[in-house]
């Protein structure tokens, strides 16, 4: 659970954006979420004939409840089919692509019933870190994919479409969701990895939680799809139909002699009531914590700016307009420019933005400024973007008809400089001599 230190001013933006100061602390993944989804799964259920079972109306519409989440907090979204069903495959972009941390869930159910512990549990805690992720943005060492697998129940089917069609090139982990919130819950880890297993007990650990190695699942979920191909795989489960002994009672609480899920693939394995929102929420936060473990780095990440145009000439007296651009994760940047020659000045509209943001940018020059082109420096100290400012003018540019001329700006003509007085659009019968309110000689 969520500690609300918020002001109540901050309280709605701050549900939907874990509270995480520094993107590379693990987050303390919102619960509350995760159970909206849940219970969104359940509605979907409910309106198709009461499961959301893979090649069914209720697995579609599971699909596209995740894929319009993800897909509006930036992922990058496919959806494989296959004879039998489709994966949703999500991408957060970044982090090296031959390096890739990959956590699936399987999204369908049985017929028999909704499927919210198996395995809406594990569907909706990856949706809530995935958009964790996505709004905590923190430096990737690696690449981070999730997948939302159909028709787990009729063998695992998506996952080995997947993996055999090349879906495991470039993942070096994959970890699995299966049944996270069972109502008479264990704490299971997976143990076929020792070093993803401690990761996952790491953070239990800090719960001062005992867990014991999952073997209920073995074989019996997609992560075998992985592990068949070579993959370190881990994981977290809270039990099936298997029996919970008072030896376990000891340690996590719940009623010895009943399974740990007795609706396991029945009808009334629904939300909420076959939802253990303690197990949800440890489960949940402890992965969060594993994926930061194997693919956050350390510190805030960086921001960069850019600039659109990159150049402009200009008669000495005129000013160039560009837009200076910037991405990055909410950084207050302080914008300056620097290298200016004496005669050009810069303002920036606005001259603080938020990384992400744009500015435009304004460089006026004098009319006394010497022709030539420099390289000015835009952004801030450390972020910069070169923009090249071609002042022409002097001897060298000839008076022609049809030309903006700003005030100050300076012409030729038969062999003559004038300066322009004011600024206007040149005319064919208005040649500097000609015009002296426009043009004086200088
Ligand atoms: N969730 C079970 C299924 O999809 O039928 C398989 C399983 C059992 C997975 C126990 C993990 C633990
Ligand atoms: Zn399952």
């Amino acid at each position: 659970m969520r500690i609300k230190l918020v002001a109540s001013a901050l309280a709605l933006a701050a549900t939907s954006l874990a509270p995480v100061a520094d993107p590379s602390t693990p987050p303390d993944v919102p619960v509350a979420n995760v159970q909206a989804h849940l219970s969104q799964l359940q509605t979907i259920a409910s309106q198709n004939g009461g499961n959301r079972a893979s090649g069914r109306s209720g697995f579609t519409a599971s699909i596209n409840y995740v894929k319009g989440k993800l897909d509006a907090a930036g992922f990058t979204t496919r959806v494989q089919s296959f004879s039998g069903g489709s994966n949703l495959i999500a991408d957060w972009p970044g982090g090296p692509a031959n390096q890739t941390v990959m956590l699936g869930a399987h999204l369908d159910s049985v017929s028999a019933g909704p499927g919210i512990n198996d395995n809406g549990s594990g569907s909706a805690s990856l949706l809530e870190i995935a958009l964790t992720l996505a709004a905590t943005r923190p430096t990737l060492t690696k690449h981070v994919r999730f997948g939302w697998w159909g028709a787990e129940e009729q063998g695992m089917v998506g996952s080995r479409y997947y993996v055999q069609s090349g879906g495991a090139s470039g993942v070096e982990v994959y970890l699995n969701f299966d049944m996270v919130a069972s109502p008479n819950a264990g704490y299971f880890v997976y143990d076929d990895d020792p070093a993803l297993q401690r990761l996952f007990n790491d953070y239990y650990g800090t719960l001062g939680l005992q867990t014991e190695p999952e073997d209920e699942g073995d074989g019996r979920s997609d992560h075998a799809s992985f592990k068949n191909a070579g993959v370190r795989v881990g994981g977290v489960a809270a039990g099936a139909d298997y029996i919970k002994t008072s030896a376990e009672v000891a340690k996590w609480g719940g009623t010895a002699g009943q399974p740990f899920d007795r609706c396991y693939h029945s009808s009334c394995d629904s939300y909420p009531a076959n939802i253990n929102v303690t197990a949800l929420d440890r489960n949940t936060d402890a992965t969060a914590y594993v994926l930061w473990k194997l693919a956050v780095g350390a510190g805030t990440p960086d921001y960069s700016v850019s600039v659109n145009p990159a150049s402009a000439t200009v008669q000495p007296g005129q000013s160039a307009t560009t837009t200076l651009s910037s991405s990055g994760q909410g950084q207050t940047i302080s914008l300056s420019a620097t290298n200016l020659p004496s005669g050009v000045s810069v303002t920036f509209n606005p001259q603080t933005i938020t990384a992400g943001q744009s500015s435009t940018v304004t460089i006026a020059t004098t009319s006394g400024v010497t022709p030539n082109t420099y390289t000015i420096g835009l952004g801030d100290p450390g972020h910069s973007a070169p923009f090249a400012l071609t002042v022409s003018g002097g001897q060298g540019t000839t008076w022609q008809p049809w030309t903006a001329y700003a005030t100050g700006a300076t012409v030729t003509y038969n062999g003559v400089q004038y300066r322009c007085l004011q600024a206007h659009t040149s005319q064919p019968d208005w040649e500097p001599p000609n015009v002296p309110a426009l043009w004086q000689r200088s």
